[in-house]
């Protein structure tokens, strides 16, 4: 069997498909992030370069410049012996997402839901270094002891689609939902809204839903959370990503007209006042640039191509692009799925490049290729390199903290509730 490994080679590359963005999507970061770590906002090449980041998102300063000059093989050699000095004290989390030059230093792998268990069960270390994003790395702070340092090796890897939800923004759409439902319980004790967000988020909102009565979810635990949100109330507010709030209704028989979408910058998020009366799941305007890029095109051409192929996606893929798949699920589903085939099988896989592109190495008798033709990488998993692992873990060595992620203390405590709910929801 052939593996169809997508590479990120390509230097230029133009979106296809009419849900892609326009622009010009480009891998330059792969090889140096510290070109772009001191300029303005931005989230840097990748699939959500035409996304606009706040004015006030995290800048990565320059780092010294051995490290930004080091070859791969004394990067190697550096982190390598700096893990093997700070020994237990030191854990290395690293997500699917992230390129295997960076998760070949990770004591685990795993997703968002699996990572946050890690940091909440790592009390012997005194570091937890977590190659990632931003919002993942604020979990772990909130999660792990008061003593433990969460440490983010580039500060400027952050997620647009994180960023597309701000606290008061939320806070306002609040106001008109309760102005509209009241706060009142009805007959059955259920709450007029439970506001859910997706773990992609900031940890203000996840302290947001903590002190209003609601709950986190990851993408693998989306279904449970929402039957979780429905017991306890009439509606839920879903934020930030529309795509798996409206995957994870649909899939729970929800109607699409029970699911207006809510525009923070308009009145009613857009809607009618009917609308928001008759609505079950009110649908942040958010996405992320990586999923909302694959189409059906790509999959009809995958089956004309590949017959017999099975095409999985992951549920932040627009609905109708879920609804052609095989199976949407999460990044664990996606690996679980592949692993449990016993024949030779051809995957055509709607998630982040760097996952797909390892399954196809991890599991040579099946052909395993990306859907989307255009490997647009996310930009910001890629804000992540070995030249920061090295010079964070260095710094640790020194007695130094650089790039410690430290969520307030009220926002952490009110977050943490709303986590531990999602940590018992799990079915
Ligand atoms: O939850 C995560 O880690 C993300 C971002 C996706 C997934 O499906 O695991």
């Amino acid at each position: 069997m052939t593996s169809v490994n997508n590479t990120i080679a390509q230097l230029t590359l133009t979106p296809v498909g009419d849900t892609a963005d326009s622009g010009v999507c480009t891998s330059d970061l792969v090889k140096s992030p510290w070109d772009l770590d001191t300029g303005l906002p931005s989230y840097g090449p990748g699939s959500s370069m035409d996304d606009v980041a706040p004015e006030d998102t995290p800048q990565q300063g320059v780092i010294p410049e051995k490290y930004r000059t080091a070859d791969d093989a004394e990067l190697d050699e550096r982190i390598r012996a700096a893990q093997e000095t700070l020994g237990e004290r030191l854990v290395v989390l690293g997500h699917f997402y992230q390129r295997d030059e960076v998760v070949q230093y990770a004591d685990f792998i795993g997703d968002s839901f699996q990572l946050a268990n890690q940091a909440l069960n790592r009390e012997e270390a005194e570091y937890i270094v977590f190659c990632g994003v931003h919002f993942m790395a604020e979990t772990a702070d909130i999660l792990s002891k008061d003593a433990q340092k969460v440490i983010l090796p580039n500060l400027a890897a952050g997620c647009s689609m994180a960023d597309m939800a701000d606290e008061s923004s939320v806070e306002e759409c609040w106001e008109q939902l309760e102005e509209i439902y009241g706060t009142e319980a009805d007959s059955e004790g259920r709450v007029p809204v439970i506001p859910v967000t997706y773990m992609n988020s900031s940890a203000a909102l996840k302290a947001f839903v903590g002190r209003n009565g609601g709950i986190v979810c990851t993408s693998s635990n989306a279904t449970t959370v929402l039957e979780w949100a429905f017991e306890r109330g009439q509606r839920v507010l879903f934020f930030p990503d529309q795509h798996l709030g409206r995957n994870t209704a649909k899939a729970l028989g929800i109607d699409l007209e029970q699911m207006p979408l809510w525009s923070p910058a308009k009145p009613l998020g857009g809607n009618t006042p009917e609308a928001l009366q008759n609505a079950k799941v009110l649908l942040w305007h958010g996405f992320c640039s990586v999923h909302r890029r694959f189409n059906t095109g790509q999959i009809d051409k995958a089956r004309a191509e590949y017959p017999g192929v099975n095409v999985i996606v992951h549920p932040e893929c627009p609905m109708e692009v879920v609804d052609a798949a095989d199976s949407a699920g999460s990044t664990d589903f996606i690996q679980k799925a592949v692993a449990a085939a016993t024949e030779p099988t051809t995957f055509a896989i709607g998630t982040e490049i760097n996952m797909v592109n390892r399954l196809a190495d991890q599991y040579p008798q099946h052909t395993i290729f990306c859907l989307d033709p255009v490997i647009c990488p996310c930009s910001t998993m890629y804000r992540i390199h070995p030249g920061y692992i090295a010079w964070v873990l260095e710094e640790l060595v020194a007695g130094r903290v650089v790039n410690q992620i430290s969520v307030p203390a009220t926002d952490a405590a009110n977050a943490r509730v709303a986590l531990e709910r999602m940590l018992a929801a799990k079915p």
